[in-house]
């Protein structure tokens, strides 16, 4: 055992790295929220907007039902983005690149904080807070290059480009992430309370397939008694220290 961030790090976790080639680290909110990103669950509460649950706003039926309200919301986390960069969690991840042959990254995070952090391999499973699309036909567009909220092609109004609660994720991302979740050595798991599906079921994946499954989070998730080994703390603390 060894000592990292005051948390124990098994022989067999040193092993597994040192051997492996290919990477997988599914994240979610937590890894952005020591970059000041707030979280939707976790710490017993759960995030709210003008008094809304996130899980109405951020839903199917909202964009259905008041796009110009969901647009706001957005908007309003579009803002608060803005001057936030990404932490030494981002960071580290980021720096695995040179070590391995491959790191999978497959983030539930609409933020961007990944790339900005510097990894090249970024499957978004919900989307990109940076980007809108349109209702009808497929066009999509970079938010700083076009702010408007009718699509240039057709005229229809443009929704942000992220997986709302009942939608589907974008064509192909599952599959591109399972494919890197089945080549996996080694599956880290991090601040994620893990109950979104289907993004929720990668690391059951990567272990059914061999990987040494691997959890980064402060508190206990219904993954916690299925991973090969369980770190509990801040990703940013934790992460760097790991190699
Ligand atoms: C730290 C930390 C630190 C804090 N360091 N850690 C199977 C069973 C049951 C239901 C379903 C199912 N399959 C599908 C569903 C329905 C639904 C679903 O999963 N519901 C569950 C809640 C039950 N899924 C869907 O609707 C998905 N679509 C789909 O499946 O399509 C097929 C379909 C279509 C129609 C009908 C049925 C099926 C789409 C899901 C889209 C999720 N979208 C959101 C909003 C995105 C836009 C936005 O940003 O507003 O995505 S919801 C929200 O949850 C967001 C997140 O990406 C996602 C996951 O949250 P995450 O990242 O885990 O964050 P938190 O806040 O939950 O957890 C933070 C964690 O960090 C905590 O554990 C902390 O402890 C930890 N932490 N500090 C490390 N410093």
């Amino acid at each position: 055992m060894d000592i990292v961030a005051g948390v124990s790090i098994s022989r067999d976790l040193r092993q597994r790295l040192a051997e492996a080639r290919n990477v997988f680290v599914l994240t979610g909110a937590g890894i952005s929220a020591e970059s000041g990103v707030p979280t939707f669950r976790g710490g017993g509460s759960s995030l709210v907007w003008k008094g809304m649950p996130f899980e109405i706003i951020s839903s199917a039926g909202m964009l259905e039902r008041n796009l110009p309200e969901v647009w706001e919301w957005f908007d309003y986390r579009r803002n608060l983005l803005q001057s936030v960069e990404p932490n030494a969690g981002h960071l580290a991840i980021a720096s695995w690149q040179d070590r391995f042959q491959t790191v999978s990254v497959v983030t539930q995070n609409i933020d961007g904080l990944h790339q900005k952090a510097g990894s090249r391999e970024v499957i978004e499973l919900h989307g990109s807070i940076w980007r809108a699309r349109c209702t009808t036909c497929r066009a999509r567009y970079q938010i700083w290059q076009y702010e408007g909220r009718e699509c240039v092609s057709c005229g229809d109004p443009l929704r942000p480009d992220v997986v709302l609660f009942g939608e589907m994720l974008p064509a192909g991302a599952f599959e591109m992430a399972s494919e890197k979740a089945v080549a996996a050595d080694v599956c880290f798991v991090v601040g994620t309370s893990a109950i979104v599906y289907p993004a929720a079921g990668l690391p059951e994946i990567a272990r059914s397939s061999g990987a040494f499954l691997v959890e980064i989070n402060p508190e206990r998730t219904p993954l916690s008694d299925y991973c090969d080994e369980v770190l509990t703390g801040k990703a940013g603390e934790l992460i760097p220290a790991l190699l």
